[in-house]
């Protein structure tokens, strides 16, 4: 079943960034689509939690250059 979860993202600067990330994620494995919103810095991702989990997603944006807060 897909799943939807939202993520804070920092340290995206300009619309490349956004691309950046959108490009990474959707090039994953289990990932079914992502949007990235620099103006509200969050990403919206719809995943297969059968294949990736949202910890997995975390390392994907991350790896790509950009920040995800701790969760509080
Ligand atoms: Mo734009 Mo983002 O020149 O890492 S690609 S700032």
């Amino acid at each position: 079943e897909e799943e939807k979860v939202t993520l804070p993202v920092r340290g995206m600067t300009c619309a490349s960034c956004v691309k950046r990330v959108e490009d990474a994620l959707k090039s994953s494995e289990g990932v079914a689509d992502a949007a990235v919103n620099l103006a509200t810095e969050q990403a919206t991702i719809r995943y297969f939690p059968s294949i990736v989990t949202v910890n997995d997603i975390r390392k994907i944006v991350r790896d790509a250059g950009y920040e995800i807060p701790e969760a509080p």
